[in-house]
C-alpha cells in the first residue's frame, strides 16, 4: 500500500489568498490500471482471478486486454480490507464495472464498510460489445464514484453477486480502482473534518479542548505525533501548536532567501514555481532550467485566482476544494486517460458536460487571463466546448478527427490528442463566472473529453487604483489620489490634491494646497507671504532666502529693511534720517 503524502504547495501557498478548504487529498491505492493486469498485481483480495476479456473491440481498455475478474457464481463475495489508513475524515472510491456477457437481471452490489451504495444489473441484450465483439450478448460498463464520511483506519470493500453461471457466460469485473482520503490536520489523531479545529482525539499525550488538540509542553505536534521539535524543512505555526513546511525546506530548496519567505533555488528534481519548489512544473508554467516559467509573473500585479487539477493524483475532494460545479459528467467525474488523471475523461466528460467556476470580491483588476489543458478523445467532429464568461460568449474550441494522434484512451477507432487552451479578457467586474460547455452531439461513448491543469490568473490593478486598465489607473481607492496614469497615496511636493487628482501646483509655489495660487511654500527667488510666492516683500517685510519667506522687519517702524531685518539694517525710517544704518531712537 503506497500514501501518496504531497504537501501540495500551490495549495499552500494559495491558502492566503482564495477562500477555499485545503484539499489534504492523500491517494491510498490504486489498482487495476493496466491493460494487462498482472497476477502480482492482485494483493489482499480474497480472490486472484485475472481474465481477458475477449478479442478486437473497440473498447481500448477491454479490446485483448485483461480486467479483474472475471467474477460469477463462485464468487458471490470479492472484498479486501485496506488497512493503516492516516488519520482522516472521509473517503472516495472510484472504479470502473464491466458486466459481462449474459447478465440477465442478476445484482453485483458496492458495498462500502458493509454498506451497499451502488447495484448494477442488466439483462443479457443491454449494453454494448466491450469485450467479443461477434458475441450473442452485451456488456455494460458503469463508473463508480461514491465518498463516504469515515474515520476508520481500515475499509472493507466489497463486490456482492448473485450470479447462477459460471464466469464464461456472465459475471463482472473490474479496472481502474482507486481509494482517496481526506486527512486529518496533522496535529489531530482522528477528526470530522480538515481543519485544526475539528479534531475528535489527540497524538500520544495532547489534550482535546474545543476540537483542538494541544501537545504537552515542549512538544509540538506533526504528522499525527507530538514531537519534541519540528523536522529540519518545517517550522511552528504562528500559534506554536504544530509544524508547517516551509518553503526553504531542505529536502526541496537548495538555497532559500534570507529571511526565508521563499526559495531561490531547488535541489536537482525541484522546480521553482512561485515562491517554493515542485516536482512537476504545471503545463502552462513550463520548465526552464531549474524553474516553471510562472505566466503570473507577466505583470508586476499579477496572482493566481485558482489553480489545481496538476497533479496525477487528484480526485472528487480536490475537485470540490476547488469549487467547480459540475453538470451532466457520466456517473463519476474524473478518471484518467493513458495514465494521465482528468477531470471528466473518457465516456465520463462528453456531451452536455459543463463546469463552472465563480469568484467572488475580486480587488481591482482589467484583466483575467486563464486556461487548461483538454484531452480530444474519440470521434471529434468539429467540436470541443465553449467559453462563456459572466454569461457571455467568448468563445468556441474545436477540434477534428484529423487532428488524433496516438491512441491515448477510449474507444480504439480514434486517436486522441492533447492540447492547451488559454484565453485573457479585458474584466473588471469583482466577480467572475467562467462557464466550460461541451459541444458534443454523440453520447460519452463516441466522443469525450477531459481536462486538467486549470489555471485563473488576475492581473490586478497596482495598489491604491479602483479601477484601471493595462495603461493606467481611472480612478483610486479612498485615501489615494491620481497622479497622472498612477494612485498615490499622497501627491508630489509641487502638486495639490483635488477631487482626488493631483494637479500641479503655480510655477511660483514650490508647495500648495487646494488651488494652484494657494502657495505653503516658495521655490528658490520668490518669498511667502500670505500663501503667494512674491519677487518683492511688501514694507515692513524683507526678503528672507534662508527660508524663502517675507520675513517681518524687527521693528514697526521700518518699512524697508535688509535682511535679516534687524534695527542695524533699515533702509528706511518713516522719513528719518538714518544715521550708520540705524533708525535713531
Ligand atoms: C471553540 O472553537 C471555535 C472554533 O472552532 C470558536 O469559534 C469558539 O469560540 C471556541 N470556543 C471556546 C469556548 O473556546
Ligand atoms: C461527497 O459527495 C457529496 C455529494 O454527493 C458532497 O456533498 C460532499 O461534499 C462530498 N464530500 C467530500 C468530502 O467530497
Ligand atoms: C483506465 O486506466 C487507463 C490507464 O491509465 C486509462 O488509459 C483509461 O482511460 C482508464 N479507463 C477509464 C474508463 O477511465
Ligand atoms: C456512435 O458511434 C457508433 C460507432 O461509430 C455509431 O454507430 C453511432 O451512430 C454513434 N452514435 C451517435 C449518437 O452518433
Ligand atoms: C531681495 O532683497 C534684496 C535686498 O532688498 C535685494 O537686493 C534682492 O534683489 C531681493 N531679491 C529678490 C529676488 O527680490
Ligand atoms: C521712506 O518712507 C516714507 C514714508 O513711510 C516714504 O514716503 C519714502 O518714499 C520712503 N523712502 C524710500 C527711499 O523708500
Ligand atoms: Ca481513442
Ligand atoms: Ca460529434
Amino acid at each position: 500500500m503506497k500514501y501518496n503524502l504531497q504537501l501540495n504547495i500551490l495549495f499552500s501557498s494559495l491558502f492566503a489568498l482564495i477562500t477555499f478548504i485545503k484539499a489534504d487529498e492523500v491517494l491510498i491505492s490504486e489498482e487495476f490500471k493496466s491493460l494487462y493486469i498482472k497476477a502480482n498485481e492482485v494483493v489482499g483480495w480474497n480472490q486472484k482471478t485475472i481474465k481477458l476479456c475477449g478479442d478486437q473491440t473497440s473498447f481500448q481498455d477491454y479490446s485483448k486486454a485483461n480486467m479483474f475478474g472475471i467474477f460469477a457464481k463462485e464468487t458471490p463475495n470479492l472484498q479486501k480490507i485496506y488497512q493503516n489508513l492516516p488519520p482522516h475524515w472521509s473517503l472516495t472510491v472510484r472504479v470502473d464495472v464491466l458486466l459481462y456477457k449474459s447478465v440477465d437481471n442478476e445484482k453485483v452490489n458496492v458495498v462500502l464498510d458493509g454498506k451497499t451504495y451502488k447495484t448494477y444489473t442488466k439483462d443479457k441484450y443491454d449494453g454494448v460489445k466491450i469485450c467479443i465483439a461477434n458475441s450473442k450478448y452485451n456488456d455494460e460498463l458503469y463508473f463508480f464514484q461514491q465518498n463516504i464520511t469515515h474515520t476508520d483506519s481500515q475499509f472493507k470493500l466489497q463486490f456482492t453477486s448473485n450470479f447462477d453461471q459460471d464466469n464464461d457466460d456472465e459475471g463482472f469485473g473490474i479496472k481502474n480502482l482507486s481509494i482517496r482520503v481526506d486527512t486529518c490536520h496533522p496535529s489531530c489523531s482522528s477528526c470530522s473534518g480538515p481543519s485544526q479545529y475539528q479534531c475528535t482525539s489527540c497524538p500520544n499525550k495532547g489534550v482535546l479542548k474545543n476540537g483542538s488538540c494541544t501537545c504537552p509542553s515542549m512538544t509540538i505536534a506533526h504528522n499525527y505525533q507530538c514531537l519534541s521539535a519540528c523536522p529540519q524543512g518545517f517550522e511552528a505555526d504562528s500559534t506554536n501548536s504544530f509544524c508547517v513546511e516551509t518553503f526553504c525546506n531542505p529536502a526541496k530548496c537548495s538555497k532559500c532567501d534570507s529571511k526565508g519567505q521563499s526559495c531561490s533555488q531547488c535541489q536537482n528534481g525541484y522546480y521553482l514555481f512561485r515562491q517554493g519548489c515542485i516536482q512537476n512544473c504545471p503545463s502552462f508554467a513550463p520548465q526552464q532550467g531549474q524553474a516553471c516559467q510562472d505566466p503570473s509573473k507577466a505583470t508586476p500585479y499579477s496572482d493566481y485566482l485558482l489553480v489545481g487539477l496538476t497533479s496525477n493524483s487528484f480526485g472528487e475532494s480536490e475537485i470540490a476544494a476547488l469549487g467547480l460545479q459540475l453538470s451532466n459528467f457520466n456517473q463519476a467525474t474524473f478518471t484518467n486517460c493513458g495514465n494521465v488523471q482528468l477531470l471528466g475523461g473518457p465516456f465520463i466528460g462528453g456531451k452536455g458536460s459543463q463546469i463552472i467556476k465563480t469568484f467572488k470580491n475580486i480587488q481591482p483588476h482589467y484583466q483575467i487571463r486563464f486556461g487548461l489543458t483538454y484531452y480530444q478523445i474519440d470521434s471529434w467532429d468539429n467540436e470541443g466546448f465553449k467559453i462563456f464568461v459572466d454569461s457571455n460568449f467568448v468563445e468556441e474550441v474545436k477540434q477534428d478527427q484529423a487532428g488524433g494522434k496516438d491512441h491515448l484512451c477510449g474507444s480504439n477507432g480514434y486517436k486522441d490528442n492533447s492540447y492547451s487552451y488559454f484565453k485573457s479578457i479585458q474584466h473588471k467586474n469583482p466577480t467572475l463566472e467562467i462557464k466550460w460547455s461541451a459541444t458534443f452531439d454523440e453520447d460519452y461513448f463516441n466522443e469525450s473529453i477531459g481536462i486538467r491543469d486549470l489555471f485563473v490568473i488576475v492581473d490586478y490593478c497596482p495598489p491604491g487604483c479602483a479601477s484601471c486598465d493595462q495603461n493606467q489607473c481611472q480612478s483610486c481607492i479612498d485615501g489615494y489620489q491620481k497622479q497622472g496614469t498612477k494612485c498615490v497615496n499622497s501627491c508630489a511636493d509641487d502638486e495639490f490634491s483635488l477631487n482626488k487628482v493631483c494637479a500641479k501646483c503655480d510655477s511660483t509655489c514650490k508647495t500648495c494646497k487646494d488651488n494652484a495660487q494657494f502657495c505653503t511654500s516658495c521655490n528658490n527667488g520668490r518669498y511667502f507671504y500670505q500663501n503667494k510666492c512674491l519677487e518683492k516683500c511688501p514694507d515692513n517685510y524683507f526678503n528672507n532666502s534662508l527660508n524663502n519667506m517675507c520675513s517681518q522687519c524687527s521693528i514697526g517702524d521700518c518699512p524697508l529693511c535688509l535682511p535679516p531685518g534687524y534695527t542695524s539694517s533699515c533702509k528706511n525710517c518713516s522719513g528719518l534720517k538714518i544715521v550708520s544704518n540705524k533708525c535713531p531712537k
